[in-house]
């Protein structure tokens, strides 16, 4: 074989860094999970050498036969999990799943309503500096400053006064059950079509934690790699009139030649999440939630919305330590072993850098098998380390405690 026969040790050596960085300290970014050592094998198979472009049975290379068969398998697993009409599985991330649904449904500077990036959204849903906020002309909704919660009354005045042609609902750090009905009540009366983006909660609708956006969305798109457990990509879920569009829009509209070994993966993974073992798996990422916003709020911390409904909870930093920012707590806490992200809070007076808030979520820890006693015992960590950040001895006490933890629940023990 023309292959190299030595092992390149400066990529494969930083793998193994990386992996046992995984197994000995805690993962605590909302938006990313462990995958199964089945996903793992799919994601690293020969279907890599492939190029597909075209969908099943309507290729335009020869040698499909049998990708057509694990993407056809995907496209089956996914509608009949979410109980959708039509299926793609090829958007190489949830922003191309969201930008194709535009191509799709738009036209350049059509309005769309989407949710402010400062009160939860994610950058494809209208930010000035993505490709949809200097497209299309999105008119943010957001928060209410009483309880944190979606403001329907103001989605609705929006929607009344812009006429959007889509409404685009979804967040990435929103702590709360996005109830699908009063949205689709919404785009009913002004006439706009709903695009959902499930991409943090698909793991919960699927689990039945959370209500399905599917029969009341006319689109929804979503991530593969976060609470629902599988590789990195992103899925589009549609009714059968825009089938034709969303598909000719994914490709040739934006993407050429689909990952098919992320698709066997998600195939993978779709099986996975039909089983019972999800379902309770989905719970219990909810009821770890709810245990580490308690723990959190006994420790002194304010959390938006006053707690969490979902797999997330976003920390209002100020009232703990008015010093304290999103990205001094970020990198203290990485220093202990503890990973979780910087966020902006609803109106946050410092810049998206700097940010008064932190994200923390629980799909990692319960795909280990962390419980509620975990979760205090991570929320004191937390307080801990936040409080004494200035206390080298303090830090490295709290890694080995981290560390000793994550020996109890290693999420990749075999290696
Ligand atoms: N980066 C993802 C998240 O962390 O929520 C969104 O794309």
């Amino acid at each position: 074989m023309p292959w190299p026969s030595v092992r390149d040790d400066e990529v494969f050596s930083l793998l193994d860094k990386e992996l046992e960085r995984q197994n000995t300290t805690l993962q605590l970014i909302a938006s990313e999970n462990f995958t199964s050592p089945a996903v793992l094998e799919a994601t690293g198979s020969v279907l890599t050498n492939k190029y597909s472009e075209g969908y099943p049975g309507k290729r335009y290379y020869g040698g499909n036969v049998i990708v057509d068969e694990v993407e056809e398998i995907a496209r089956t697993r996914v509608r009949a999990l979410f109980g959708a009409d039509h299926a793609n599985v090829q958007p190489h991330s949830g922003a191309n799943a969201n930008v194709a649904v535009y191509l799709a449904l738009l036209q350049p500077g059509d309005t769309v309503l989407g949710m402010s990036l400062d009160h939860g959204g994610h950058l494809t849903h209208g930010s000035p500096v993505n490709i949809s906020g200097r497209t299309y002309n999105f008119v943010a909704y957001g928060v209410t400053k009483s309880d944190e919660r979606i403001d329907f009354d103001q989605m609705r005045e929006v929607a009344l006064r812009e006429r959007p042609k889509l409404i685009v609902a979804g967040a990435t750090a929103y702590p709360r059950i996005i109830d699908p009905a009063p949205l689709r009540a919404i785009a009913d009366e002004v006439g706009a079509m709903l695009m959902f983006d499930a991409a943090h909660i698909a793991g919960l609708i699927a689990g039945g934690a959370h209500p399905n956006p599917v029969p009341y969305a006319d689109v929804v798109t979503f991530t593969t790699h976060k609470t629902l457990r599988g590789p990195r990509g992103g899925c589009i879920l549609a009714r059968s009139e825009y089938a034709k569009a969303i598909d000719s829009a994914i490709f040739p509209g934006l993407q050429g030649g689909p990952l098919e070994h992320a698709i066997a993966a998600k195939a993978v993974a779709f099986a996975e999440a039909a089983t019972p073992e999800f379902k309770e798996y989905a719970h219990r990422i909810v009821a770890n939630a709810s245990a580490l916003a308690e723990g959190l709020g006994e420790e002194g911390f304010r959390l938006v919305s006053g707690g969490t409904d979902n797999h997330l909870i976003l920390v209002d930093l100020r009232p703990f330590d008015a010093d304290c920012t999103g990205k001094v707590a970020q990198e203290v806490l990485d220093r202990a072993g503890i990973t979780l992200n910087r966020n902006t809070i609803p109106d946050d007076p410092r810049s998206p850098f700097v940010t008064s808030g932190v994200r923390i979520g629980t799909p990692s820890v319960t795909t280990q098998g962390m419980g509620p006693a975990e979760m205090r015992q991570i929320a004191s960590l937390i307080a801990r380390t936040l409080r004494e950040r200035d206390d080298a001895s303090v830090l490295a006490g709290v890694l080995g405690e981290v560390n000793e933890l994550c020996a109890a629940f290693p999420p990749y023990p075999e290696h």
